[in-house]
């Protein structure tokens, strides 16, 4: 673990030229920068404008704003100052080469920023998470759930809960001592299964409620285009995508590799991906491009079917299959090349959800529709907190698998349940950072850029 006791400090604000320039420096050492370079202290928390000076030469390097935050209050918890400068590489770069000269300062690695606020019991992980997704919004929806998130609303309701936990073990470890007292050992049974049930009901509810919502503003809903060769997927994406994203040919087994194209559908993060056509095939290449649609497909939120009824089209058995084990979320069937069916009785005839024409784009405004429709109705605003990644799932499982366990067995035996209890507080306790987080710092933290 980096040391706290080391003074860092970095360019907060993006590097280039720009109108104005943030440094941030934090730690015990922090306010020499005020004693040295402006000339005497400043007022706490008030903007104070201020000719900077190489502390060794006395050369005035750039008339600054300056924020002064005294510890505990300030984003680390620590002390800190903030250098508002003018945003020019020379002035940014003059100026961090004169904090390298300052005793224990030393340049902050990517988040360590974040990291501080964490050790220091400013933020939970979950609201550092939030905070580093806030920090790559590209959509307002990602945005309003990156703020909240970042403000501790998932935090409070796990720590809620985990302390709830807390609550049952403890009433457990009652039972264990006064196992000979009847009438006590009742009535607190009574009320340690009350407060499991009712937790095991809230995050089931949580589970069932966020369902992938979270996931899919944070990462983008993803969309596969899918099919046998031929049938014009790839002309679909590089429609949607108004570029020549992919290669069109009117060979069949064009595509070999996953194609993706990001886009924004109502407001809301798209992943869109062209996969090769399936079909039985030797080839090595193609075979590896099929094996790699199929995966895309099993995960998908949405799977666009193309259907040409002049290409063969027997495999969407690959589809049912799959949905029966782990398959896509939702798979709609489009007759692909209207323009080539539009009287044909062949179309009139099959359950499609839908037609359309990458030639002459019919149908394609309603397609876009339908899935701005779907993305709506995945949208709807949310009085709890979404789940928004896979690690907070696997957590939040193996918290109600434990208190299933609980649920299942007997309180006769009243040290397996303290103990089941403790694995469902443990993963609760994993998710917000309280305990047993060391290998995970490193990957959340690792995701901001330095000066976070
Ligand atoms: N008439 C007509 N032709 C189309 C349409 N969409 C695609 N095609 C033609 O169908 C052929 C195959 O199109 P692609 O988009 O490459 O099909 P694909 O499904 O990606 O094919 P593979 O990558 O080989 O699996 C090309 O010759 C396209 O010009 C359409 O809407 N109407
Ligand atoms: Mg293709």
């Amino acid at each position: 673990m980096p040391q706290l006791d080391e003074t860092i400090y970095a360019l907060a604000s993006a590097s280039g030229r720009a109108g104005v320039g943030v440094l941030r420096i934090s730690g015990s050492r922090a306010h020499e920068v005020i004693v040295q370079m402006a000339g005497g202290s400043i007022q706490a928390r008030q903007a104070t404008l201020r000719l900077l000076r190489d502390p060794m030469t006395a050369e005035p390097i750039d008339r600054c704003l300056l924020l002064w935050f005294p510890a505990p209050h300030s984003f680390t918890g620590e002390d800190i100052v903030e250098i508002h400068c003018h945003g020019s590489q020379a002035v940014v770069a003059r100026l961090l080469s004169v904090l390298a000269d300052f005793q224990d300062y030393r340049l902050a690695e990517p988040g360590e920023f974040a990291r501080r606020a964490f050790e220091h019991g400013k933020m939970d992980l979950t609201a550092i998470e939030g905070l580093a997704d806030l920090i790559n919004a590209e959509t307002q929806g990602q945005r309003r759930q990156a703020l909240r998130q970042s403000e501790g609303a998932l935090g409070k309701l796990y720590e809620g809960w985990r302390e709830q936990i807390l609550t049952a073990s403890a009433l457990v470890e009652a039972l264990i001592d006064f196992s000979d007292e009847e009438d006590i050992t009742q009535s607190v049974g009574t009320q340690v299964e009350e407060i499991v049930v009712k937790l095991h009901n809230s995050i089931s509810d949580h589970l069932e409620s966020s369902g992938r919502r979270g996931e899919q503003m944070r990462d983008g809903f993803r969309m596969v285009i899918a099919g046998a060769p031929n049938v014009g997927k790839s002309s679909l994406l590089n429609v949607l995508a108004k570029r020549d994203a992919a290669i069109v040919t009117s060979e069949p087994g064009t595509t070999r590799d996953i194609i993706e194209v990001h886009l924004t559908i109502g407001g809301f993060p798209v992943l869109v991906m062209d996969t090769a056509g399936i079909r039985q095939t030797t080839g090595a290449v193609e075979q590896e491009g099929i094996k790699r649609a199929l995966e895309r497909l099993s995960d998908a939120d949405l799977v666009l079917w193309l259907i040409d009824p002049q290409e063969p089209d027997e495999d969407i058995s690959i589809l049912t299959t799959m949905r029966s084990t782990q398959g896509p979320e939702q798979v709609w069937r489009i007759l692909s090349k209207a323009d080539l069916y539009e009287n044909s009785t062949k179309t009139a005839s099959k359950d499609f959800d839908l037609a359309i024409s990458s030639k002459t784009n019919d149908g394609i405004g309603t397609l876009i529709c339908k899935i701005e429709g779907l993305l709506a109705s995945n949208k709807q605003p949310q009085s709890s907190p979404l789940i928004t990644r896979a690690r907070h799932r696997t957590e939040v499982v193996t918290a109600q698998m434990a208190l299933s366990t609980f649920m299942n067995g007997s309180l006769a035996d009243a040290e397996l349940r303290a103990e089941d209890l403790r694995q469902a507080a443990t993963a609760l306790g994993r998710l917000t950072g309280r305990i047993d987080v060391e290998e995970l710092l490193g990957k959340i933290f690792g995701e901001f850029c330095i000066g976070k």
